[in-house]
């Protein structure tokens, strides 16, 4: 059930303030997640959109849709989505789809390393046809309290785990995403500890939830989006599925992503959605909806508990759910 108001309750932070990383929103944006001003942007966009059709794994797509994926709202419209992005590599602010036209996606190499049978790298072109693709409709829940439904393609990472070959005593995947301050001027900003960083538990990872993004919208997932390859880890706060994935490595030890290693109060690493643990500085009972400006209830593990829950079962003294 969707519980939806129209209007803003007076508890909620405006955005801007519930940001962790500004306070600063532009108008475009605003305009953006109002559902106004998108011809405009969209104009901007489209000439690049067109250099895209150039990509070699644009045959790919459409994926055959998994219909065990259901949503209980509408879809993102894309052009809402390809314009309110978080990706700190391109700028603190939401509208950074034009700045992030810079990222160069080819040649794309991917590291997997650790504590696998045998490390090894491989071309993102060759990876992306080594494992049946799918389309998923997610849900996807920021910490900062809004959500946006997306029709991803993909494939779940236990596929890659099972290229990958852990050996028994890995514990955790650490992922990395590509380092490079002239490609990505965000990166220049020494407020961050470059470059992202994020991880799961192999448990997690085995988890048929978890998915590695590679298409989005029936096409190769856009740069902003994080091509050309990203997570979606649709049960954990937005900021667990990064982008533009480099590295894929299995350790022993828990990996420290971005945001804990700046914020250790307020990011965690399960980073659970639960509307019933407050973020230090704001409410995570309801969230707003991208495209409709509606706010509705927030759902523990994002109304995926029936395939997620059981993974947390005997972690009841760590901090789940920031
Ligand atoms: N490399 C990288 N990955 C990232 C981020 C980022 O800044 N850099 N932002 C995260 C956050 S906070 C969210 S909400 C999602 C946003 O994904 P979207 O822009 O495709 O909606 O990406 C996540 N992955
Ligand atoms: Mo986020």
């Amino acid at each position: 059930m969707v519980f939806s108001i129209r209007s803003r309750p007076s508890w909620a932070i405006p955005e801007a303030l519930a940001t962790p990383e500004t306070a600063f929103v532009d108008r475009r944006t605003l305009l953006a997640g109002m559902g106004l001003g998108l011809a405009g942007a969209t104009l901007g966009l489209s000439r690049k959109a067109r250099a895209e059709d150039a990509d070699p794994t644009a045959d790919l797509y459409p994926a055959k849709k998994n219909e065990a994926f259901k949503l209980d709202r509408d879809l993102t419209p894309e052009d809402v989505n390809a314009h309110y992005n978080n990706f700190y590599e391109y700028g603190t602010q939401k509208g950074i789809a034009e700045a992030a036209q810079a990222l160069k996606t080819r040649p794309w190499d991917i590291e997997i390393g650790g504590l696998v049978e045998k490390p090894f790298t491989i071309g993102f072109d060759e990876l992306v046809r080594k494992i049946p693709l799918e389309t998923r409709l997610y849900r996807h829940r920021c910490v900062e309290a809004w959500s946006m439904t997306i029709p991803w393609a993909g494939f779940p990472l236990n596929k890659l785990v099972a290229l990958a070959k852990p050996q028994a005593s890995a514990k955790y995947i650490r992922f990395e995403t590509f380092l490079d301050p002239e490609m990505a001027p965000g990166q220049n900003d020494f407020l961050y500890p470059w470059p992202y960083i994020e991880g799961v538990t192999v448990e997690e990872a085995a988890n048929d939830l978890a998915f590695v993004v590679t298409g989005a919208y029936d096409k190769p997932v856009a740069k902003q989006h994080g091509a050309p390859i990203r997570l979606a880890l649709p049960w954990k706060y937005g900021f667990k599925s990064i982008k533009s994935i480099r590295k894929f490595d299995f350790v022993e030890e828990q990996p420290v992503g971005l945001w804990e290693a700046i914020q250790p109060q307020e990011y965690g690493f399960w980073a659970n959605v639960n509307p019933e643990v407050p973020h230090p500085r704001w409410s995570q009972a309801m969230e707003r909806v991208l495209h409709s400006g509606d706010f509705v209830l927030t759902q523990i593990y994002n109304g995926y508990g029936a395939e997620v829950a059981s993974l947390y079962a005997n972690l009841g003294n760590e901090r789940l759910f920031m």
